[in-house]
């Protein structure tokens, strides 16, 4: 296993579809993390293994990603204290309404802090999880000032046709 303080877990392989937006801008960042597919439901004891593995290679926050009932980052919240950024997943009938309801509404003592549904939720899971991780870590810093910068200029140069 890679050292990394980020680890993205999706209950899905096709969640990957949108959770490669977040691993694309860390990659961008060029800050390393990992992301692989556990289900809290499907394979919760390898799910478990992963968590104490990764903990011990550095790992220092979650993003959990996951659709309809959407357990997972309330499951791996149950067996760590470092902190969970939830994405709920537009998959199932209710298009991740279901998930988002389901991650945000963790009741009192276990907390998941809950992003948006889909892509934009991923993007910001990323950028939420170095502005954590920056608290201690300049280089981290720079890394977002940097982004936003470049955000910025993008908008400050549009020109319509
Ligand atoms: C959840 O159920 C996953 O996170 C996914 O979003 C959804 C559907 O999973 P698959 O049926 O595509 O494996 O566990």
């Amino acid at each position: 296993m890679i050292k990394a303080e980020i680890r993205i877990v999706m209950g899905s392989e096709s969640d990957w579809a949108v959770m490669k937006e977040a691993s694309a801008l860390l990659k961008e960042m060029n800050i390393p993390h990992e992301s692989v597919v556990y289900s809290a439901h499907r394979t919760p004891e390898e799910l478990f293994s992963y968590m104490e593995e990764a903990e011990q290679n550095g790992t220092r926050i979650y993003i959990a990603a996951a659709g309809m009932a959407a357990h997972l980052p309330g499951v791996m919240a149950s067996k760590t204290i470092l902190p969970i950024l939830g994405v709920p997943m537009a998959s199932g009938a209710l298009q991740g309404v279901d998930a988002l309801l389901s991650i945000v509404q963790m009741p009192p003592g276990i907390p998941v802090g809950t992003l948006g549904i889909g892509a934009s939720g991923a993007k910001n899971a990323a950028l939420l999880a170095v502005s954590i991780l920056a608290l201690e870590n300049a280089t981290y810093s720079e890394k977002l000032r940097e982004f936003r910068k470049k955000q910025k200029e993008k908008v400050l140069s549009a020109r319509l046709t």
